[in-house]
């Protein structure tokens, strides 16, 4: 009988190590990049600030997920932070979802990332204060690869007029903006671009419960 409810416990707590860990993709960069194809349902484009420099690229140097990534360099010629951007575009439901999550190389440049969510409603949303402080962005201050995880709650509808004005994971396109240091550089790296869950959804916690009561009976059992 004791046996029973621990195989019991392992099933559920395993089930919910699952929930919490589970990952959608919308692009790995393992098929390639369709660049600006409006009649694909999933494809990127890119575009630069007036004589800056904005190179986004695919790359297999040093790739931290499958074979590929997305290589950008990005050089700001006319002191104003702002390079230019790229977006994707690929249709997905991600109400299971509660965050974003990619990989991203960083090179210590302290240029950040400005990162914007389309819904298929119209609603537009942005991360981080919208202000010529391009510090208050996601500041890229690291060197190599690292996973960043920002929870969809912190990103800020930006087009009242349009949509409902409520994040539902209704996704239609991601854009990444690129802010340098003045006159500066930045070579960074992006891959494995999805959504995650980070709070286990009230269905996990509800199985959690269960072992755990379980685990309780057992010991009530045994005194
Ligand atoms: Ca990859
Ligand atoms: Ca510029
Ligand atoms: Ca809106
Ligand atoms: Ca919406």
């Amino acid at each position: 009988m004791h046996k029973l409810f621990l195989v019991c416990f392992a099933v559920i707590f395993a089930v919910a190590a699952q929930a919490a860990n589970a990952d959608v993709i919308f692009d790995d960069f393992e098929s390639g990049i369709d660049w600006v194809n409006s009649s694909a349902s999933n494809y990127w484009w890119k575009y630069s600030d007036t004589g800056d420099i904005f190179t986004p690229t695919l790359s297999s140097s040093g790739a931290p997920q499958g074979s590929n990534y997305l290589d950008i360099q990005a050089t700001d010629n006319n002191y104003n932070y702002y390079t230019g951007g790229t977006g994707h575009y690929k249709e997905m439901d991600l109400s299971a979802y509660d965050s974003l999550r990619l990989l991203v190389k960083g090179d210590s440049s302290w240029g950040s990332l400005k990162i914007e969510l389309k819904e298929k409603d119209g609603d537009m949303f942005k991360y981080g204060e919208w202000t010529e402080d391009e510090s208050i962005w996601l500041p890229i201050n690291w060197t190599g690869w690292q996973e960043v995880i920002i929870p969809f709650s912190a990103f800020v509808d930006d087009n009242a007029g349009i949509g409902n004005n409520a994040w539902t994971g209704d996704f239609a396109s991601a854009n990444f903006i690129v802010s340098a240091p003045a006159g500066g550089s930045v070579s960074w790296g992006l891959d494995s671009i999805g959504a995650t869950s980070v709070v286990p959804e009230p269905s996990t916690i509800a199985l959690f419960g269960a072992g755990i009561a379980g685990l309780l009976l057992i010991s009530k059992k045994r005194r």
